[in-house]
């Protein structure tokens, strides 16, 4: 094909034809054709053209500016987006990515923190189950648009599940709640809302925290900083150092709390130890925001694990809540939680709740109703509540019961070091003190998958493994 050999759509079939060939128009209607569609092509050149300066890519120009522009497009075939660089894999969500594609028949996932069964398997909770039988046969529910807000009876009750229903910020209307694409959207939006209504602030995250947290706030508008939380020398609370770090910061900051089963560390301030956070906040007037992904996964006992919350809410402060249903209800998938604005009237909280709408609308519009509709039957149902209220302290224990088989694997071993703090940490994860080597050994030699930081989610040990995963330990630490 020549330079002057350019392609055009025909202009009534829409059917590409070479400029030599005949169309059946006359010479002057191709001639005007031809004018029209160079034109065209000219634009749209022009605009790639830009579009790759602004983007800084050193390939070749996709159009030529001089109409040859076809040609050169066949030519170099390429992307707009050649210059866009290859992210990372997710620190956490990548490792099941990896794990997925290990054929190793004795692979073992410790990476996400998500609840397997005894078996290895992924768990649907009996009550879930139960909720969904009921759902399918009332033929009331239909599939309309939920209001921006979420279900609010949904609503109602998560606030209550944290808060307890007797609580008097609730019972005075204190309290805004928006359903929330789980824990990840709760704070996404109070991220968004503080970014534009409590403009300045920045947010103080424990060190070591979620790593999401570090994405989630700056992308709503709001500055990261950290305060002192895990001592890895006593693989326990840096409780002087968070109480300085609080002490220091300016008036009116955000500070990031976990309600409980800190992540990764596993290490959650004792009631105590509360007491005094508790004093720091309100004496250095901080906002505190409670991130509570966990409830019932610590103890196995849903309000024993708001417990801080509901201190901090009941000496009068304003909070803000993050829930998840992901982990306690199991219901990763459904995207289901809740974000609550505890405020000090109820004026005040429907104007907050007005301005959460504004944030979620440009959004999302509006949440999913299925994961909702189901905590809402959990809640809602004495027979469904119950049952789940066992389920949860039956994987609380079952956690707990992986602590000691691998702590005493260990012990077996004669494993270098101390281990009680597989013991002693909390909730879902163990932050092993494995360096970053010695989890490369463990995924590449044992294909045990766990996040570089070196927790493993004991979530996802069976009886079965416990000693598999020793072994595994013990060969890093002695060789790595
Ligand atoms: N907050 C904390 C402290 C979390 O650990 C997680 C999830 C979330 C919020 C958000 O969870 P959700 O959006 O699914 O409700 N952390 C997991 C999963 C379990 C993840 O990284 O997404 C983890 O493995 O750390």
């Amino acid at each position: 094909m020549s330079s002057l050999d350019v392609q055009m759509p025909h202009a009534k079939s829409g059917n590409w034809f070479r400029s030599g060939e005949t169309t059946g128009a006359s010479g002057d209607t191709r001639s005007q054709m031809r004018r029209f569609k160079l034109s065209t092509m000219d634009k749209v050149g022009n605009r790639l053209n830009k579009l790759q300066a602004h983007l800084g890519s050193e390939s070749e120009l996709l159009v030529a500016p001089n109409n040859t522009s076809a040609v050169a497009v066949e030519a170099t075939p390429g992307s707009i987006w050649n210059g866009v660089p290859q992210a990372p894999p997710d620190p956490i969500l990548g490792v099941s990515e990896a794990f997925k594609a290990d054929k190793d028949g004795s692979k073992m996932n410790l990476g996400v923190g998500a609840y397997r069964t005894e078996e290895g398997k992924p768990l649907v909770l009996n009550s879930v189950r139960a909720a969904e039988r009921q759902m399918v046969a009332d033929m009331s529910l239909n599939k309309e648009y939920l209001g921006i807000g979420g279900n609010p009876n949904f609503c109602k009750l998560s606030r209550e599940l944290i808060l307890g229903a007797d609580c008097a910020a609730v019972r005075e209307g204190r309290v805004s709640t928006v359903q929330s694409l789980s824990g990840t959207g709760a704070l996404r939006i109070a991220a968004e809302f503080l970014g534009t209504f409590y403009k300045g602030a920045a947010v103080y995250l424990p060190n070591p925290t979620w790593g999401n947290h570090k994405k989630i706030f700056p992308n709503g508008g709001v500055a990261v900083k950290s305060y002192r939380y895990y001592n890895p020398a006593t693989r326990g609370l840096d409780f002087q150092g968070l109480c300085e770090d609080l002490c220091a910061a300016p008036a009116g900051s955000i500070i990031l709390l976990h309600a409980c089963a800190h992540n990764p560390t596993g290490v959650d301030p004792t009631h105590e130890q509360w007491a005094e956070i508790l004093k720091v906040v309100k004496a250095k007037q901080l906002l505190p925001l409670f991130d509570s992904a966990y409830q019932g996964f610590a103890s196995g006992d849903l309000d024993r694990d708001a417990q801080a919350v509901r201190m901090f809410v009941n000496a009068g402060l304003e909070v803000i809540i993050c829930q998840s249903y992901a982990k306690n209800m199991g219901l990763y998938g459904e995207r289901i939680g809740a974000l609550s604005f505890v405020v000090a009237d109820a004026g005040v909280a429907k104007k907050v709740y007005s301005q959460m709408q504004q944030v979620i609308r440009p959004m999302y519009s509006n949440p999913p109703m299925h994961g909702a509709a189901i905590v809402e039957r959990i809640l809602s149902n004495k027979e469904n509540y119950e049952a789940w209220k066992l389920e949860v302290k039956g994987m609380a224990d079952r956690i707990i019961s992986m602590r000691t088989a691998l702590h005493s694997a260990l012990q077996k071993l004669g494993t270098p070091g101390n281990w009680d703090h597989i013991l002693n940490q909390i909730g879902m994860f163990t932050f092993t003190g494995l360096n970053s080597a010695q989890v490369t050994n463990m995924t590449k030699k044992h294909h045990v998958y766990m996040t570089q930081d070196g927790r493993i989610s004991m979530a996802g040990v069976t009886a079965a493994k416990a000693q598999y995963l020793a072994a595994a330990i013990d060969d890093s630490v002695r060789n790595c």
